[in-house]
């Protein structure tokens, strides 16, 4: 029995049910704050549409996959914490919702002053039920070089609670409970959603604030606020390359380039554009207890297009190609060499297999695999076993599905940071990268996302060769 079953058995609310719960309640949140993001929920709902009604075979494996019903409610949201007190309670109160933290990435080797991980649920069901992830940063206050101000955020820091009573005392009831009631848990998404929210005057003082924007950007976005409010959220499209050109005929002007692999046949990993960060205005805490007007450039709407997972041995190919690409280009890649960083991407990924069966075979890539109920052989011919599984698929006894990328990818996630920062800061900081310590902020380790795609392609043969065997 899933740990889900477990806690709904027991009088309590899901926390599949829960995190259901919180992410539309975020998605409503975020509409409000950031009404463009209701626009780009409207262009990717028709795209999706669109490409549903046209292309059936997509449609099939994302019912053969249970993608199909979450596909509209898929969304990731992203939030930077200031302080390893902030991440502990955070993962604390992502918990209650099911999702656990998984991966790290180390952002400050592409010059942005952060380490992250990305909160989600692990499991198949829990995924379909609803795939709301939150890409979490905490700041790294130790990239600072100016002692003096470095102090100073650390005091505005410790000074803050971002967290409200009521959402710790829920937290600490599912802690020692192990669930909450469907009233607690409704009232734990509306505590919750009171962290995430934002917060129009600013804490800090404006030449504080200043300071900080000088030393990074992203410094005074976590530092001179009062919590760490969502500064994007990201629906999924079936056709990014569609959204990119909506989005220019709304007159919503997007990022440049599109981060991740080239477009292709069959979709790796993840793609994703946004859309500006707008300039909002702020007011700022004076000595006199007056405030000051001033503005902030933090929230954005971003879209993405997520394939295939890969595993180790293609990730290591992405990674090669991907970096082969960019130093052909010699540069990052921006507005003025977009259709030269195109051309060198796809010329360089010509190397990666485009269908999913070698993707299989070679062992680029993870698979559902599932008993194909159109085939017409007798079973009890053939042998059904794991050391058979070649023979199955071609027999068309098992098919293969792709299992979808849950996660992040480092370079892309610099480049959506980037596209967002107004700063001629460091293009890179020396700083060690300090998994160690992350875990240690976090109050345990963050999984292996290589080792959850392993499980769930293992799990889902043997689930698929009993079923057969079963029905011989
Ligand atoms: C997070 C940027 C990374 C993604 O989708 O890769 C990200 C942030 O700006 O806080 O959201
Ligand atoms: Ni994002």
């Amino acid at each position: 029995m899933s740990s889900e079953q477990s806690n709904s058995n027991q009088g309590f609310m899901s926390s599949d049910a829960i995190r259901h719960s919180f992410s539309l309640a975020m998605s409503k949140m975020y509409q409000t704050e950031v009404p463009l993001y209701t626009e780009l929920m409207e262009l990717v709902a028709e795209v999706n549409e669109k490409v549903l009604a046209q292309q059936p075979e997509i449609a099939k494996q994302l019912k053969h996959t249970g993608e199909m019903d979450r596909l509209n409610m898929e969304r990731h949201g992203a939030i930077r914490l200031g302080t390893a007190a902030e991440l502990t309670m955070m993962r604390r109160l992502f918990a209650v919702m099911g999702m656990q933290p998984v991966g790290y990435y180390d952002l400050a080797p592409a010059g942005v002053p952060v380490h992250s991980t990305a909160f989600r649920a692990i499991d198949t069901e829990s995924l379909n039920n609803s795939p709301f992830r939150v890409f979490t940063s905490l700041l790294r206050l130790d990239l600072i070089d100016d002692e003096t101000l470095k102090q100073q955020a650390q005091s505005a820091l410790d000074a803050r609670n971002i967290f409200t009573d009521g959402v710790v005392r829920l937290i600490e009831a599912y802690e020692n409970e192990g669930g909450l009631t469907k009233e607690q848990g409704e009232q734990f998404v509306q505590e919750a959603l009171e962290t995430f929210r934002w917060h129009e005057q600013s804490p800090i003082a404006k030449d504080m604030y200043q300071q900080l924007a000088s030393q990074h950007q992203l410094i005074a976005d976590v530092v001179g606020f009062k919590g760490p409010h969502i500064n994007h959220l990201t629906p999924r499209t079936l056709d990014i390359d569609a959204v990119q050109q909506g989005m220019q005929s709304r007159g919503i002007p997007p990022k440049a380039i599109i981060e991740g692999p080239p477009r292709r046949n069959c979709p790796i990993l993840l793609r994703q554009t946004s859309f500006k960060a707008l300039e909002e205005p702020v007011s700022f805490r004076g000595a006199d207890g007056q405030y000051q007007s001033g503005h902030h450039t933090a929230r954005f709407g971003e879209i993405e297009q997520r394939g295939v997972a890969l595993t180790p041995k293609g990730r290591a190919l992405y990674d090669q190609l991907l970096n082969e690409a960019r130093e052909k280009l010699g540069g990052t890649p921006n507005e003025s060499n977009a259709e030269q960083y195109y051309q060198l991407l796809s010329e360089s990924f010509a190397a990666f297999p485009d269908d999913y069966q070698t993707l299989h075979d070679e062992q680029l890539a993870y698979f559902h695999y599932q008993p194909n109920e159109t085939c017409s052989s007798n079973l009890t011919e053939i042998d059904i076993s794991t050391s058979n599984l070649q023979q199955l698929i071609e027999q068309d006894v098992i098919r293969i599905e792709p299992i979808v990328y849950e996660d992040f990818l480092p370079v892309s996630a610099a480049g959506i940071f980037q596209s967002n920062l107004h700063s001629d800061t460091a293009s890179s900081y020396d700083g060690q990268s300090n998994q160690q310590e992350f875990e240690q902020a976090l109050g345990e380790s963050v999984q292996d996302e290589l080792a959850l795609y392993a499980q769930r392609q293992e799990e889902s043969l043997q689930a698929c060769l009993a079923a057969l065997q079963q029905a011989a």
